[in-house]
Formats: structure tokens, sequence, C-alpha cells
């Protein structure tokens, strides 16, 4: 835990420009907590500018704010550049040099393995997510919180403990969805854009990959994979498979689960793994250049599926044992 929400304070209120930047391969926590903080400071009459390596997934395209976040950007034209969400700075993507280069970082997280690379730190490995923690910040910053910021921060508590179904749905997160929802937030709307819509192209890219099924160890380990030849028959992207990790992770018995995507190059393959228990799939993820939360992480590899997939089931075989 560093806390240094004083300093971040100092910095919100003294900065007059700010670039609020996050992870590439964005996902509900990020998106939520950049945008939020971008338009609570806009609306302290501050300039603040959204950005992300990636595009916003289309189940968030509909948030506050979401039209205009930008993907390229100068740091060096701000006061202050504000990192949310990012365990190391290496995951903003292209501009990490030159924010790392910026004398005013402001870094908010919720990993473990973040060790404060601003100039001021809110790291809370036990908090659910960037979003709570950037609640309790835009609180003591006196930060209006408009229906819209509200949404956003709400969005990222619910996405990041998976709609109260993970270990870290504590007390405090349950706590600021209530204030969230109190405030304006549209909780009915984030169930539907982002756990029960669907489309027609995602549906059966599910069939598909819940074929590739695997189950291992006695039915300790079991995971999927997807190949680039699926993504284009079902005219279907990257981010169709978020959330698809949770089917095998859902088998009684299991403990650690898998989902492996190939990449466009064809060398490389993306693995998202989940744990049910004490298996630390960080420690297995960091083995393959990837790292995470102890029940969910990933990594990037170079082979083929069936090659990545070969060397991370003896992985988590023997995490499995060790416990
Ligand atoms: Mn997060």
């Amino acid at each position: 835990m560093i806390d240094q929400r004083n300093e971040i304070l100092a910095l919100l209120n003294s900065g007059s420009s700010f670039l609020v930047v996050s992870h590439e391969n964005p996902d509900g926590d990020c998106i939520g907590a950049t945008l939020a903080l971008t338009l609570a400071l806009q609306g302290m009459g501050k300039r603040a500018v959204a950005f992300n390596d990636d595009f916003v997934p289309h189940y968030l395209r509909w948030l506050a704010g979401a039209d205009e976040l930008v993907h390229t950007a100068d740091p060096a034209a701000f006061d202050v550049v504000c990192v949310l969400d990012c365990g190391a700075p290496d995951r903003i993507g292209k501009l990490t040099e030159r924010v790392l280069a910026h004398p005013r970082v402001i870094d908010i997280d919720h990993h473990g393995a973040n060790e404060g690379f601003g100039l001021a730190n809110y790291v809370a490995p036990t908090a659910s997510s960037t979003s709570e923690l950037l609640h309790g910040v835009l609180k003591f910053l006196g930060a209006e919180l408009t229906p819209g910021i509200a949404t956003c921060l709400y969005l990222g508590i619910y996405t990041d403990t998976n709609m109260f179904k993970n270990a870290n749905s504590t007390p405090e997160a349950y706590q600021a969805c209530g204030e969230l929802v109190a405030a304006g937030a549209e909780s009915m709307t984030v169930a539907k854009r982002v756990y029960i819509e669907t489309t027609a192209e995602r549906l059966q890219l599910m069939a598909r990959v819940l074929s590739t099924l695997q189950i291992d160890d006695d039915g300790r380990i079991a995971g999927m994979v997807c190949t680039q030849r699926d993504l284009h028959e079902f005219n279907a992207k990257p981010e169709d498979l978020e959330t698809f990790v949770e089917h095998p992770r859902a088998i009684i018995g299991v403990r650690a689960a898998y989902l492996l995507r190939e990449l466009e190059d064809g060398v490389t393959v993306k693995g998202s793994l989940r744990s049910n228990d004490d298996i630390d799939v960080a420690e297995v993820a960091a083995t393959l250049g990837g790292g995470g939360h102890v029940r969910a992480a990933g990594f990037r590899a170079k082979g083929t599926i069936a090659e990545v997939r070969a060397l991370l089931v003896e992985k988590l075989r023997r995490a499995v044992a060790d416990q």
C-alpha cells in the first residue's frame, strides 16, 4: 500500500492541464476510471484529455466522454499526467517513455506489482478496482459527481469485480457502488450493455471457442483457445472474447482456467488466466513474461497455440500441485 493521496490532491488542485492515460487493451475499470477523472477535472474548469493506445471496446462506447478519447497525445504539453490502473508503466503502450520523462505523474492503481512510478502514488492492492480508489480521491477533492461520472466509476467497480462475483468484492466496493447509484449511476444500463447484450457474431464465436474446451489434471485445469481464423470466420473482434475465460473457470472442481488467443502475427499467443482459490496465476503469468492479480492474470508468449497450451498446462499443473 502506497498512500500519497495528499500529494495527489495537491497536484490535481494546482495543475491546469491534465493528460489521463491507462493501459492498452482497455477494460471496464480502465476506461471507466479514465473517463471519470477526465470529466471531473473538466467539471473543475481544467483542461483534461483522455488517452488510450487502443480503441474503446464497443460495450463501453456509450459512456460519457468516450467519443472524445484520443489515441495520440504529447504528454509534455500537459502540466500533469495521470496514469490509472497500470501495474507497470509499460502497460501504457506507445506513450510510456514520454510519460516516464514527465516530471509530474500521478499513479493510481490496485495492482500488487505497482512499485509507485509516479511523483505521487496511490496504490492499494486490496481495493476492488482503480475506479473505487478514484471515487475516494474525487470525494476528497470535492469534485462534483455527475450521473455521467458516477456511471463510469460504477461500471469500473462492477466489471473489475465481475458483477460482484470475484473475491475482490469488498464492503468498500459495495459501499462505493451504493453511493454511486445514489449519485445517479445508471446501474441497469451498465448491466444491460456490459453483461446482457450480445451480438450474433459473438455468440457464434463462443460456440466455436467452447468446442475447444480441454480439461486436464483430473478436472482441476480447464481452458479454451481461439485462432485468427475463428475471429475472421465470424467477423468477430478480439474484444468479443472478453469474459469467455469465465466459462472454463465456472466448471465445478476447476482450480485454474485459461483462454489462449492467437495474435495477428501468427507467432504470438495471448493468454488470460483465472483461478478459483489460492492458486497464484499472476506468478504463472510472470514466468511467461506477463503479470496481473492472484486470481486474474495474463501474458503474451511466442509459439503456436498448441505449443503455448502444452507449456501453460504444465505450469498450471505444477502451480496446482504446489498448493
Ligand atoms: Mn483494474
